[in-house]
């Protein structure tokens, strides 16, 4: 505990450094922190991106159907590194917090305005933590605003401010790495065990989160949200049919799916549907909040659809659910996905009719797509032109 004595204002360096007493605090612990917060936090910001612009894609931009798990992996690697980042984040706060009450607060303008930009820092860091925590958790409540805009747009300030600061501290950090390594304090923690708390801290958090989409692990996955292995037909559900409010359409037996192209429209009953050519796939289901399962698919390739009314590869297909006023209600397929015969209009799951809250009497079910896209209650399947 830290007893200020009087107001913070008096304070000089001298000061200071009796009353902040950790030894372990130099630019060579910070730098060493700041560059492994650095690695994780340039794998956590490439990773959210690439997950904004599989689902809001650029004219620029093209993402293949294969390998079928590589978004598996790369929002895996968002949560597990966004989840890494909490005790690196504290410890490396943890070393250069005593400056904070540094008096006067800056020298001048350029310093004044480089101290503000680290405002921004640390407070986007620990909004998109704590959002990102909060999201995954299914703890929505808290997040009035609308939590991927929010955590988008925070990313920016996060990477904006970021390369402000690694401009300015790296001839800080250069010396500090090329610097001799200093004796290890007398009494206290050790620079190696404040290393290897941190370590266990992150080896802990993964081990403990990382199950909900590494199968293996799913027992040992405590903190973990979600377990890939609980649902129905072993498979999780984010919104279940009641929540969505498509049950009785859903079920109804007047049920028909509609195809549409520019050979024209159908409109195909379950059983039409079932008596089509069925394929089989192993495919996952990847939340975009850090969970996946793989499960068989059957169904009819979306491929098959589109050639029936007129379309060939190459051509978008936008899928509509039944589920009304709903973010997820339409997604739509680029062509690599569109073509690729493993994208499928499933009827059943692990050998079993789809369960309602699997999407029950159609979904569908593409590779390398985040689950946010694979539309549960299809309604309607369009070949764009
Ligand atoms: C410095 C830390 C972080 C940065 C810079 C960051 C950045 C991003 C970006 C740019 C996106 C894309 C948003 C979009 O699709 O528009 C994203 C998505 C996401 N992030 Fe993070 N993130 C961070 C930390 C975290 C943490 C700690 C978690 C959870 C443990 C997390 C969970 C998520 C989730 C679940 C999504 C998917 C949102 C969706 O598509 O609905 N993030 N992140
Ligand atoms: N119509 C509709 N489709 C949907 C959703 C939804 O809420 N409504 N949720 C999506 C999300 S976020 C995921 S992760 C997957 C989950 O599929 P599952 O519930 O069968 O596991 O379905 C997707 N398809
Ligand atoms: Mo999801």
């Amino acid at each position: 505990m830290v007893h200020l004595p009087g107001p913070l204002t008096r304070l000089d360096p001298a000061r200071l450094s009796r009353l902040f007493t950790s030894r372990l605090r130099s630019p060579q612990l910070t730098s060493r922190l700041g560059v492994l917060l650095g690695a994780a936090v340039a794998v956590c910001l490439l990773t959210g991106y690439l997950s904004h612009a599989i689902q809001h894609p650029p004219a620029w931009f093209y993402w293949p159907s294969r390998p079928v798990n590589l978004y598996r992996v790369t929002q895996g690697l968002h949560v597990a590194t966004g989840l890494a980042i909490v005790p690196l984040l504290a410890a490396k706060l943890w070393s250069v917090y005593p400056k904070l009450f540094r008096w006067p607060p800056f020298r001048d303008a350029v310093h004044a305005i480089e101290r503000l930009s680290l405002f921004l820092l640390v407070a986007a860091a620990l909004f998109q933590v704590t959002t990102g925590i909060l999201n995954i958790a299914l703890w929505y409540s808290p997040m009035s605003f609308f939590f991927t805009t929010a955590h988008y747009w925070t990313a920016w300030i996060f990477a904006g401010s970021l390369l402000i600061h690694i401009g300015v501290k790296l001839p800080i950090v250069r010396r500090a790495l090329a610097a001799p390594a200093r004796p290890a304090p007398p009494t206290g923690m050790t620079r190696r065990g404040l290393f290897a708390a941190v370590g266990a801290a992150v080896a802990a958090i993964t081990v403990a989160t990382v199950g909900q989409t590494l199968r293996p692990l799913a027992g040992l996955s405590v903190l973990g949200p979600r377990d890939p292995r609980i649902g129905p037909q072993g498979l999780p559900v984010n919104q279940t049919a009641a929540a969505a409010g498509v049950a009785a359409a859903a079920t109804d037996p007047g049920y028909r799916l509609e195809v549409a192209g520019p050979g024209g429209t159908l409109r195909l009953s379950l059983a039409e549907l079932a008596a089509l050519a069925q394929h089989t796939a192993q495919l996952p289901i990847t939340c975009v909040e850090g969970w996946s399962a793989t499960a068989t698919w059957t169904g009819v390739p979306i491929r098959d659809l589109v050639t029936a009314v007129g379309g060939h590869d190459g051509h978008s297909v936008r899928v509509t659910s039944l589920q009304q006023n709903s973010l997820y209600r339409v997604s739509t397929l680029p062509p690599p996905h569109a073509a690729d015969p493993l994208t499928l209009l499933a009827l059943r799951v692990n050998g079993e009719p789809l369960d309602l809250d699997h999407g029950y009497p159609c979904r569908l079910i593409a590779p390398n797509r985040p689950g946010v896209l694979q539309t549960k209650w299809v309604a309607r399947i369009e070949v764009l032109p």
